[in-house]
């Protein structure tokens, strides 16, 4: 149990981010990083090209950069399903959260392969999955070290105190979302040095994004979104598998009819 002090939780108020050194370790470390490599290298042929470049059929055409995304991990392998229930990863949820009820939004892994790693350009979650409350949080947590050279995450300290601002992806033809590259580019983001086990967790408002990897060795990240059980989508039902799934706590809103026990 590793319960976040007073001072990393006032961090985050005021940050809109916090870095956690070394939260996942030891065996369980290594075990989500080979199955992350086995599933990997089990689908690549399947369509997993996930790179923000333009419109989105430009994702894998044109440019040689790319980004391997795969959703949904718990359905994969159990380790990421276990990983879901770390007491050290929901400790840190709640104390950032203020919410001891605490659901699954979604799971992805994102693979940047060496040399040709594409970048994220600056966003902002929020425009992807909107809820009442905004109390929709974010943990990335790093499986290599990363620096800004093969692709780490940059984020714009305060940013989450803007609430949510202008998306400029569906006015330049992308259904991907993003900010004016102009006003948050990424040379004035803040970079996060991060080692294998570092978990960062950040609000949805939080602008960030990340570089391309240009090293020779493939930088390898997965994320978990959640929220508090008691806040509400404000554009439909997620229909992620396992959105809603309670991490910690109770979802007392959750409808028990019988009409409502296929929606997520
Ligand atoms: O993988 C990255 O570098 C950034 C990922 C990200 O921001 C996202 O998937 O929303």
């Amino acid at each position: 149990m590793v319960r976040l002090t007073k001072e990393q939780v006032q961090f985050y108020k005021e940050n809109g981010y916090i870095h956690l050194k070394k939260l996942i370790k030891g065996k369980e470390l290594e075990r989500m990083s080979e199955e992350y490599d086995k599933l990997f290298s089990l689908k690549q042929n399947n369509k997993i090209d996930a790179a923000w470049v333009g419109t989105d059929e430009d994702r894998t055409g044109g440019n040689n950069l790319t980004v391997k995304a795969i959703h949904n991990l718990q359905m994969h392998n159990e380790v990421f399903g276990k990983y879901l229930y770390n007491e050290d990863l929901l400790d840190a949820f709640e104390d950032v959260m203020g919410t001891k009820n605490i659901v699954l939004h979604h799971t992805k892994a994102n693979n940047k392969p060496p040399e040709k790693g594409a970048h994220y350009p600056m966003h902002q979650d929020y425009h992807y999955f909107p809820y009442e409350k905004d109390s929709v949080v974010a943990a990335a947590l790093f499986l290599d070290a990363a620096t800004p050279h093969n692709g780490t995450l940059f984020v714009y300290p305060g940013s989450h105190k803007l609430g949510p601002l202008e998306d400029f992806g569906p006015k330049e033809g992308s259904n991907f979302h993003y900010v004016d590259q102009n006003k948050f580019s990424i040379e004035g983001a803040t970079p996060l040095n991060v080692e294998p086990g570092d978990v960062v967790i950040f609000s949805y408002f939080t602008v960030h994004g990340s570089t391309p990897n240009l090293s020779s060795k493939t930088r390898r990240m997965l994320l978990v979104q959640v929220h508090d059980a008691h806040d509400k989508p404000l554009t439909g039902v997620p229909t992620w598998p396992g959105a809603g799934w309670v991490l910690r706590g109770s979802n007392l809103n959750r409808d028990a009819s019988i009409a409502k026990r296929y929606e997520a």
